[in-house]
């Protein structure tokens, strides 16, 4: 295993952001709250879009908090060893992130109502996407080569580890917990009507002039120009300024690497993993 991470739970987390007191507080220790707001995401599927989204929505479309306040302090990852100081004291309603597996999130969830989103994109996307981040950062481990990368991503491999058991894992607590499953691709397709799925779901009344903020500023454009969102406040030491976080925000950007064998292994793997189950989405066949 790289130096980069440490084992938890089966599950490699980079070292530098969580260890096991932090990863304990988020599962066992942290007191969810009825009205919270869960933000859950596997890596690289739209977690930071859908911080900025949830900002607004709060917010009534004002841009103040979103325009001053750094994204992973307004919408804090509750697995982080920084999450307790940002979450214990602020004020309700929360808004909160997390990348964790189902059965590491907090239990008090399960015995709360407050409210979780799931968001979840193409895993060929999320595989790339993850692929150029892990080249940016220094506290992952620099791929040795695409090849190399593809087979540990579907093995789970990663930070976070598999996108299926992840995804799995959150489908199989829908009866526990009031969730509402998102895509990447449907807020990409259509941004509006998403945010006013959002805001039902939340129970958040807003005009159309708060709707039209909230899209026109949770846009790729708008983040990538907000340096409270487009991660620009990462030193230069931990984040290479080749690869922007803000990258390409589009879907189908595999197709631009994989090879042949890539695809190949990538949809046995597919089919196998989600044989069985109960659920359809727009990559399924590709
Ligand atoms: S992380 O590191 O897990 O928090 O990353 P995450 O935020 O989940 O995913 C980063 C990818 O999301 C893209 N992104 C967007 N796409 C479209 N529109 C908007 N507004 C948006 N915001 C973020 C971002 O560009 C990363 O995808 P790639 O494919 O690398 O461009």
């Amino acid at each position: 295993m790289s130096d980069h991470y440490m084992l938890h739970d089966g599950i490699l987390f980079p070292k530098m952001v969580h260890d096991d007191i932090s990863l304990n507080y988020a599962t066992n220790e942290f007191q969810v709250r009825d009205d919270d707001v869960f933000n859950v995401t596997y890596p690289k599927c739209g977690t930071v879009w859908m911080q900025e989204i949830l900002t607004l929505i709060k917010s009534n479309g004002d841009t103040e908090a979103f325009l001053t306040i750094p994204n992973w302090d307004r919408v804090p990852w509750i697995e982080q060893m920084t999450a307790k100081q940002l979450l214990e004291n602020q004020p309700s309603p929360r808004l909160i992130t997390t990348h964790l597996p189902a059965h590491l999130a907090p239990k008090s969830l399960y015995n709360s109502k407050a409210k979780v989103i799931y968001t979840t994109r193409n895993p060929r996307d999320a595989c790339i996407s993850l692929y150029h981040f892990c080249t940016s950062i220094s506290f992952l481990e620099t791929p040795k080569n695409l090849d190399d990368f593809v087979q540990k991503f579907l093995k789970g491999e990663v930070m976070f580890g598999s996108w299926f058991d992840h995804l799995k894992g959150w489908l199989g607590v829908k009866h526990k917990v009031e969730i509402m499953f998102q895509t990447y691709e449907d807020l990409l397709k259509d941004p509006r009507g998403s945010v006013i799925k959002i805001c039902k779901f939340l129970e958040k009344d807003l005009d159309e002039k708060a709707i039209d903020s909230v899209v026109a500023h949770s846009s790729f454009k708008s983040m990538k120009e907000n340096k409270m969102s487009n991660w620009s406040l990462v030193p230069p030491e931990m984040m290479d300024r080749k690869t922007p976080f803000m990258r390409k925000g589009q879907s189908g950007d595999w197709k631009n690497h994989f090879t042949k064998e890539h695809i190949d292994l990538f949809d046995a793997t597919y089919k196998e993993k989600m044989k069985g189950m109960d659920v359809k989405f727009s990559w399924d066949s590709l």
